[in-house]
């Protein structure tokens, strides 16, 4: 068994977490010396005896090793014999006399001197119980889910369809809402998401009503409001995608229309589309080495592995020389800053800080060029730690076709931030452990 029970009792609470391990007693063993402790406890604990035993015991008959106070709820454990590791859970600690006192020959001490193995509830009598309570809980669960959302959401696996909030053209969506639906396409295929309509009550940062777009279930391509329609987005290499759409209490705007398509994969991006890149490849702007288009918007969202940054290395650049980069110009977004670039010179390599990288190539309505390539590659953090990364980033900074922001992120036309809140999705949870104990003379990790 395992908790953070006192060391011995009375004694003090234990800095870590302590296991010991423990024998189990016999049932009738265990029966028996209930029994002998009966009169010894209080009355809302009182032993009655029962046809069915609904605890275990364990711990040595001579004491020494036990649960004590504060353990109590913690797990009994056994190895589930199935020979893959794996353990079981036999007991829930629950009480005992005392910590670690011996408890064989309780009948010849008085009754505040004795003792008592470890006592468990007993799973396996539990399990109709938990089960039925999971039950419940799943239930209820479903329940305020179906209550959320007020239009039709779930898993969508159809290869192409329509996903709109409000159902009927000329209505708004409700306030208060949270609809979330999960698409998916065979392998082979990409998601295409492209928007017929859209108007979501608009704010800077889409505080209030937001649709965010996801790779897969955690990963953010885009968080979308207001009443510009967004560009289509292709998700390259996926083949499931979150919608997440809430609302807040007020001002409901007339909502979005959707167009969901499985793609067979795509290898030259479209004008418009988002691009997610998720393995380390090389990029160029539409038809390169031809000229690129005007009133082009082409967006790259680069997720690298956990522990890993993105390192961007031109290998050609062409793009129309402006001040300022105001025709046309290539945003690199790292998690700090931004970089703006623009002209014909091959730019020094960009590093992200952290493991998201987005990209935004535009141009205006004028003149063209050739456009760039580049590679992406992912470098571990370790590896980096390494080598000094500070060069890369001064030389960017000394270029005359570049320029930093200090904003982190700027805000696309409108308020549709797609792309700017990309963060990465990190899963530190934190635990935190519960030693309350109803049991003032029971249980801990006594050693
Ligand atoms: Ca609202
Ligand atoms: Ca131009």
């Amino acid at each position: 068994m395992g908790g953070w029970g006192r060391i011995k009792e009375r004694g003090r609470l234990p800095a870590v977490l302590r296991e010991v391990c423990l024998d189990l007693v016999e049932p009738a063993k265990c029966k028996h010396v209930l029994q002998t402790i009966k009169g010894s406890i209080l009355n809302h604990r009182l032993v009655r005896p029962q046809a069915v035993l609904t605890v275990v015991c364990a711990g040595p008959e001579k004491g020494g090793k036990d649960a004590c106070q504060g353990d109590s709820g913690g797990p009994l454990v056994c190895p589930a014999g199935s020979g893959d590791g794996r353990w079981v859970a036999l007991g829930v600690t629950s009480w005992g006399k005392g910590c670690g006192r011996s408890w064989g020959n309780n009948s010849s001490r008085p009754p505040s001197r004795r003792g008592s193995p470890g006592i468990f509830t007993d799973v396996r009598m539990l399990l109709p119980w938990i089960k039925r309570k999971l039950k419940e809980a799943e239930q209820q669960q479903e329940k305020i889910l179906s209550r959320l959302c007020n239009v039709r959401d779930g898993p969508v696996s159809d290869t192409e369809g329509v996903i709109r909030n409000p159902t009927l053209p000329g209505d708004r969506y409700g306030n208060n809402q949270l609809c979330l639906w999960s698409l998916s396409v065979p392998p082979g295929y990409s998601i295409l998401l492209e928007f017929e309509h859209f108007d979501l009550e608009n704010d800077s940062y889409c505080q209030y009503d937001r649709l965010t777009v996801l790779v897969g279930t955690q990963r953010p391509v885009g968080i979308y409001c207001g009443s510009v329609l967004p560009g289509p987005v292709l998700l390259n290499n996926s083949q499931i995608a979150t919608l997440l759409f809430s609302s807040d209490i007020s001002r409901p705007g007339s909502g979005f229309v959707i167009r969901h398509r499985a793609v067979r994969e795509q290898s030259y991006p479209v004008c418009g589309t988002v691009v997610l890149v998720e393995n380390q490849a090389a990029i160029h702007t539409p038809n390169y080495p031809g000229f690129y288009s005007n009133n082009c918007v082409l967006r790259w969202v680069v997720h690298a592995p956990r522990g890993h940054v993105v390192k961007l290395d031109f290998i050609d650049f062409d793009l129309e020389e402006s001040d300022r980069c105001l025709y046309d110009s290539l945003t690199v977004l790292a998690d700090v800053g931004e970089t703006v670039l623009c002209g014909a010179s091959v730019p020094p390599p960009v590093l992200s800080y952290h493991s998201v990288m987005v990209l935004r190539f535009t141009s205006d309505s004028t003149i063209t060029h050739r456009g760039f390539k580049a590679t992406l590659t992912f470098i571990s953090i370790t590896d980096l730690k390494s080598q000094d990364r500070t060069p890369i980033v001064a030389q960017a900074e000394v270029s005359t076709s570049i320029r930093r922001h200090t904003t982190p992120y700027d805000v696309q036309q409108s308020s549709s931030r797609a792309l700017a809140d990309v963060q990465e999705v990190t899963d530190d949870g934190e635990e935190g452990s519960d030693d309350e104990d109803n049991s003032s003379e029971s249980s801990g990790t006594a050693q």
